[in-house]
């Protein structure tokens, strides 16, 4: 079971996930207003599983996907990877003992990534700043925290970097990362209890151009250099989430340096445990 938002023609929706069908939730049944209510709750596993429908199952195929958010803020880790650090410092001679630091430092970089409105869903699209020339897609594994800081579910994030702007200087890294259409949430979530063990679960990238795979790249949750609890602790100080949040949580792939996206291009991110979220390229 997954818990997603679809569009339907009573407008946007709470859904849950079951069997290859949606199910439209009637969450005012149960005293909510919203998913991330729902995911804040006390008895989301019983809830997710129990709230009546609203309206008849919807097949996935004609879905309407939209990001699985509605009130919470996104954050984002950063250099959480090995492979983000040595990218990063080539990518800025200026920031690399900056990227280098961090990498071992106890405080690790956290930075604000992203509203609802900036997220796009499973096949929305994702946009390339129209002032930046060498853009990446970062994949990355999501954590669905409750207001609590409680980490009540996972879902696969899509962190789009420009690379040019945020290597000229490192002051400039909002501009290079938040920007209409900037963040890929989706397709669903998986809930906690769901997942499979941390150490066990793979990330995929792959980017497909004319129909052609012009990157393929893989990581898994275990090469990350830190703990997820370890993160959600040091967003959490002294920083309320009243609505809970998104937190993803770093790349471990990054294209060579020769490569860039272009619009287009189709990004698929796989992850183990929950599925694969696809969007395409849009600039200008
Ligand atoms: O400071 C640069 C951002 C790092 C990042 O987004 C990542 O490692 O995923
Ligand atoms: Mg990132």
């Amino acid at each position: 079971m997954f818990l997603a938002r679809i569009q339907t023609a009573q407008g946007p929706t709470a859904a849950r996930i079951v069997d290859n069908f949606a199910t439209p939730l009637d969450l005012a049944s149960a005293g909510l207003s919203s998913l991330s209510q729902l995911l804040s709750s006390e008895q989301l596993v019983t809830l997710a599983r129990d709230i009546p429908a609203i309206a008849p199952s919807i097949p996935l195929e004609v879905v309407r996907w939209l990001p699985p958010i509605d009130d919470q803020e996104v954050w984002a880790a950063g250099v959480t990877y090995k492979r983000s650090q040595t990218a990063r410092m080539e990518e800025s001679e200026a920031a690399a003992s900056c990227y280098d630091r961090v990498y071992t430092a106890a405080r690790p970089e956290l930075f604000f990534k992203a509203t609802p409105n900036r997220c796009s869903g499973h096949l929305g699209p994702l946009r390339i700043r129209t002032d930046a020339t060498w853009n990446v897609p970062e994949p990355e594994l999501t954590l669905v925290l409750s207001s609590r800081g409680k980490i009540v579910g996972f879902t696969v994030g899509n962190d789009m970097s420009s690379r040019d702007i945020e290597g000229d200087n490192p002051l400039y890294l909002p501009q290079a990362k938040v920007y209409n259409q900037c963040c890929g949430l989706g397709p669903w979530i998986a809930l906690a209890d769901d997942m499979p063990s941390r150490e066990t679960i793979g990330i995929r990238l792959n980017i497909v151009r004319n129909a052609v795979v012009v990157f393929e790249g893989d990581t898994s949750v275990a090469q990350m250099a830190r703990q997820l609890e370890d993160l959600v602790q040091w967003l959490m100080r002294d920083n309320d989430l009243p609505n809970g949040a998104f937190m993803l949580t770093g790349t471990g792939v990054v294209p060579d340096s020769s490569f860039t996206l272009a619009q287009g291009d189709t990004v698929h991110i796989s992850i183990d445990g929950i599925g694969t979220l696809i969007n395409t390229i849009v600039q200008g």
